[in-house]
């Protein structure tokens, strides 16, 4: 049975005003994220933060209004196969609502376990050719390790904090355009906005003792800000030359601790990402479907390494060794 596309995407949109609203009236991110994915959240009080009694009622309404939807959207999807709506919803072409674990649950493809079933550590590899990577890893869903990838990148003499702080604060409109096109995660940090981040104390972005410590990542949409990245990095050696990168360019940074929480992406393209400066341990699980005959397994990823990674097929956390700032930049191919 079809649900006629116009009620898919009045739906669809009103899951977008809702979700826009909850944002407009001052609910937190973490807080609207929690609430996609159907968790149960408990707004604590926390210094410089309160909610006065008014604006509560209205959050737990729209709360319990969004849970509500998601669920209706979630069960039709399934239901009348809408789910490529649900997943254009989600990555972001009408609407961005990142991390949202209960919907994209729904829309997944499942995992074809045989990408796993003998790996046991993750493949690494030094000058390897763009027919082998082709042949072994680059659609295959199986990561691999590539050493010293980045040689000729004068990004490795380049980005750092203030790199990215001075290039953002100078292109017009690109924090802008990261609040409203792009996509920013504070992790465990306080940070709402890229811009916040930059605003932080010398002292904090030198991780100086007795400061705070954060990890953040974003992906970039801004063309003056892409072009400029990309005078420092070229596409990776090995990806062949018919493969079209993303014009994302997704960048983390930060410092030693837990990187990124255990999450799947829904992104549907594999990913790259460069070890610009900093090291790296990523944790590959399975997803459940291929827990029987998969294994979890750990990589680190040195300065100058290239990770590739399906993160639609692999559940990932990261964590950031201590030392060096942790700066890393990739993108998705096809
Ligand atoms: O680099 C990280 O800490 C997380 C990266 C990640 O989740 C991704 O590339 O999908
Ligand atoms: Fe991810």
């Amino acid at each position: 049975m079809e649900l006629k596309s116009d009620a898919k995407l009045k739906l669809i949109d009103k899951f977008c005003e809702l979700h826009k609203e909850a944002t407009k009236r001052g609910l937190r991110r973490d807080v609207i994220h929690a609430v996609f994915q159907g968790k149960i959240v408990r707004v604590t009080k926390e210094p410089g933060y309160r909610l006065d009694p008014w604006l509560t009622k209205v959050t737990w309404g729209l709360a319990i209004v969004i849970v509500v939807l998601a669920t209706v959207l979630g069960i039709l999807a399934h239901q009348f196969d809408f789910k490529e709506e649900v997943t254009m919803l989600v990555k972001g072409s009408r609407c961005i609502v990142d991390n949202n674990g209960f919907l994209m649950e729904i829309a997944r493809p499942k995992t074809n376990c045989h990408i796993c079933e003998n790996l046991v550590t993750v493949p690494v590899e030094n000058n390897i050719s763009t027919e082998d990577f082709l042949q072994k890893y680059a659609y295959t869903a199986v990561p691999v390790l590539v050493k010293e990838a980045t040689r000729k990148w004068s990004a490795m003499d380049t980005f750092s904090f203030r790199f990215f702080r001075d290039l953002y604060t100078s292109v017009n409109g690109s924090l802008h355009a990261v609040e409203e096109d792009c996509q920013f995660f504070p992790y465990k940090t306080e940070f709402e906005t890229l811009e916040e981040v930059f605003n932080m104390t010398e002292e904090r972005a030198d991780f100086k003792d007795g400061e705070k410590l954060w990890y953040v990542g974003w992906s970039n949409c801004h063309p003056g800000v892409s072009s400029v990245l990309r005078e420092h990095y070229q596409k990776p050696y090995f990806l062949p030359n018919d493969t079209e990168s993303s014009a994302l360019d997704w960048i983390f940074m930060g410092g030693t601790g837990l990187g990124a929480f255990i999450h799947l992406d829904y992104v549907q393209r594999p990913s790259w990402q460069a070890q610009i400066s900093g090291v790296k341990t990523w944790s590959l699980i399975p997803t459940p479907e291929c827990e029987h005959v998969c294994q979890s397994m750990n990589v680190t990823v040195q300065k100058g390494d290239i990770f590739v990674v399906d993160t639609n097929q692999w559940y990932h956390a990261t964590y950031i060794h201590p030392g060096e700032i942790s700066i890393t930049i990739g993108s998705e191919y096809d």
